[in-house]
């Protein structure tokens, strides 16, 4: 005990520095304070900016938040029940590529991860599912799929999640405005500690409302931009039963640093049995000769969209790591 994980001077250099490496960012601000053990430790449901709420001995209270520890949904802190003294080591993290550089943490000590899309506004693309697969695999976080508003479905909308579900991903069909769908996917929710991610608009905090009954504003999709609009600025832990479901504000990319260009095929499992029999051990499925995984897209065997989003994907990072 009182052995801190970072100094006080680390956590000052890193808070508002850009981490480009996404399994530092875990660990980004995590502090055991000397007198951790005169502390208590509380759950973090949401930061409110200079405040967190969090869960002390069953109540949700605030207490002041300190620069150096810039907490987020999920977190385990240490407070004196005014102030938050620590945050305890991380379990898996959802976060976000910032626009302006660098990693933001949006949720922690997640079990899994739900990435909920529409099945009419706004449309899906996708090569967004495609990255949320590469990181989950990455951080080896469950991923499952929520397709909501099925109640009023683009034509082969639910053709267009095979390939997800050949890569190991379980999709559920809903509606949270006709209640259909709901018991399963609660007792999906059920396994544990859950962020529901994705675009604004696709349902999430109608979802969330429909499932727990709470009075979470829900905005109408921006009919101008064909958008939602924000609603939330943070992530929100709600209860759900034993565990805890975290509502986000609805993100527009999911970019990628701090990635290597070898890492991206994790996200793609249908290739894992064609990989093994290319002609280059360190071939990465781009033009390399007797790449195996190409020969099966050329037969049909792996998803032709599913192969190009991989490309696209590796020549980005690789783009990202040039040298400037
Ligand atoms: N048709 C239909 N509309 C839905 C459904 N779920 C949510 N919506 C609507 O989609 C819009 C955005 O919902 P919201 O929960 O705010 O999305 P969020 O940004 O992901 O939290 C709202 O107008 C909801 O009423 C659904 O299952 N079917
Ligand atoms: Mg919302
Ligand atoms: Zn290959």
């Amino acid at each position: 005990m009182g052995k801190p994980h970072y100094s006080e001077k680390q956590n000052k250099k890193a808070s508002g520095t850009k981490l480009r490496d996404l399994k530092k960012a875990q660990e980004f601000a995590v502090y055991e304070p000397p007198n951790a053990d005169k502390l208590k430790v509380a759950r973090v449901f949401v930061n409110f900016g200079i405040e967190s709420g969090v869960e002390l001995d069953g109540q949700l209270i605030r207490v002041a938040n300190r620069r150096q520890f810039p907490t987020v949904a999920g977190d385990l802190v240490y407070t004196d029940g005014k102030v938050v003294e620590g945050i305890k080591p991380r379990g898996k993290t959802l976060a976000r590529f910032a626009d302006e550089g660098g990693v933001r943490l949006i949720a922690s000590n997640l079990d899994q991860v739900v990435l909920v899309i529409s099945a009419s506004t706004p449309p899906l693309h996708e090569g967004f599912v495609d990255r949320y697969l590469v990181y989950c695999r990455i951080m080896e976080i469950p991923l499952a799929i929520f397709l909501n508003k099925m109640d009023e479905p683009e034509e082969g909308i639910v053709e267009r999640m095979k390939p997800f579900q050949d890569a190991g991903v379980d999709v559920y069909l809903m509606s949270a405005t006709l209640d259909r769908g709901l018991k399963a996917a609660r007792k999906r929710l059920e396994r544990g500690i859950t962020v529901l991610s994705g675009l604004s608009g696709v349902g999430k905090s109608t979802l969330i409302n429909a499932m727990l009954g709470e009075d979470i504003p829900v905005q109408e999709v921006s009919a101008a931009t064909k958008r939602g609009r924000h609603t939330t600025t943070a992530a929100e832990a709600y209860k759900l039963g034993d565990t805890l479901l975290i509502d986000t504000p609805g993100i527009k990319k999911f970019g990628f640093i701090g990635i290597a260009p070898t890492e991206i095929i994790k996200g793609f499992p249908e290739f894992a049995e064609y990989a093994t029999e290319c002609k280059y051990e360190d071939c990465l499925h781009l033009n390399e000769r007797g790449c195996a995984v190409r020969a099966a897209v050329e037969e049909g065997r792996i998803d032709e969209r599913r192969f190009g989003s991989y490309q696209d994907l590796v020549l980005g990072v690789m783009e990202d790591q040039k040298p400037r």
